[in-house]
């Protein structure tokens, strides 16, 4: 049990503070409500992260597998789109990952989240080039170390989340990583709406991280089909592919999920498993939902509409304010 008052990082705001809910986050990044969308490869696009970021929270572009050149026609666009800052998300394992980098220093990118490995490497430079930088963690350890490195905040991932996961839930991470930090952490795995959102601030978290909600958002431009499948989804309805390999991958359960966990079942190699998972998040993403992989957290079954980020981010807060209890000092 840990001896800090719980909640204590968040200041509702009321009268003159408004809907607002501050906290070390807000003020870290410039933005009027803690809510960073998450930095979901294929899928976080110019488009919906100008909108994310439009409506007041952090936008990111996810650079997922892309090229330098990919990356730095999507800055532009969403800055043609919006003047508030957008932040880009780095997905570690990227073969373009150097030229990403380059990128993101020419353009001067506020923000970065980085997912999917250590990003200690990298931090002096960031550092140096006054960039905040978020990793998102699955373990207290990697957040302890990254916190000696000088990171900004972390994001601790439960492995309610869709993609590449951990093992740890969302529940019984943020508190632990709340204990021990001092850096301000982010909630995120399995938060789709409010009651989710005041839960993680209840367990210390100064922000969320929501994914598969805003993968439904009217500016989010993955095929209809996607969201469809989203839509539909009740509890169950994803899987963990990938296991075997050392990178485990939540999805939407299909004919691809069902055929990958069969040959993980069979005992097939990493390199064949390698090969038959290339290419299918981008199949899924461009409409292809039964042999592409339809990467969801658990809270597709959470997730009831396709509406404007806007909107979806209008009923988070105001949900939120609704239920945090009132701080009484
Ligand atoms: O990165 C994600 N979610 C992702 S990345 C992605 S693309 C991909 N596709 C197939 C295989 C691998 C990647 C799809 N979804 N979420 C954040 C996240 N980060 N989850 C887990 C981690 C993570 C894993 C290991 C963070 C740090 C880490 O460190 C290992 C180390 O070196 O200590």
């Amino acid at each position: 049990m840990t001896n800090r008052t719980p909640f204590a990082g968040v200041a509702l705001g009321s009268g003159k503070g408004g809907r607002k809910i501050k906290t070390r986050i807000t003020e870290l990044l410039g933005i009027e409500y803690p809510i960073l969308q998450g930095g979901m490869a294929w899928v976080a696009t110019a488009e919906l992260a100008a909108a994310v970021s439009e409506a007041g929270g952090l936008g990111l572009i996810a650079a997922g597998n892309a090229p330098g050149d990919w990356l730095r026609a999507e800055i532009k666009k969403a800055r043609e789109i919006t003047s508030k800052p957008v932040g880009v998300n780095l997905m570690l394992l990227s073969p373009h990952l150097e030229e990403v980098l380059q990128v993101i220093l020419e353009e001067q990118v506020p923000v970065l989240t980085t997912g999917a490995g250590n990003p200690g490497k990298y931090l002096p430079t960031w550092k140096e080039a006054g960039i905040k930088v978020i990793p998102v963690v699955n373990s207290v350890s990697l957040a302890q170390r990254l916190e000696r490195s000088g990171v900004d905040a972390v994001i601790g991932e439960g492995m309610e989340a869709g993609g590449h996961i951990g093992t740890e839930t969302t529940m019984v991470l943020i508190p632990q990583l709340v204990d021990k930090l001092k850096i301000p952490v982010i909630a995120a795995g399995g938060i789709a709406d409010g009651r989710g959102m005041a839960a993680a601030m209840i367990l210390g978290a100064e922000g969320v991280q929501v994914g598969t909600r805003f993968l439904c958002a009217e500016e989010c431009q993955v095929a209809p089909a996607y969201k469809e499948m989203v839509l539909k989804a009740k509890d169950r309805a994803t899987v963990v592919t990938g296991s075997s390999t050392g990178h485990p991958v939540r999805v939407l359960k299909n004919q691809f999920a069902q055929k990958f966990l069969a040959r993980e079942a069979d005992g097939a190699s990493p390199a064949e498993l390698e090969t038959l998972g290339a290419g299918r998040l981008a199949a899924a993403v461009r409409g292809d939902v039964k042999e592409g992989s339809v990467m969801a957290g658990q809270a597709a079954a959470l997730v009831e509409r396709i509406e404007p980020a806007a909107k979806i981010i209008e009923s988070l807060i105001s949900e939120c304010r609704a239920l945090l209890p009132p701080r009484g000092d």
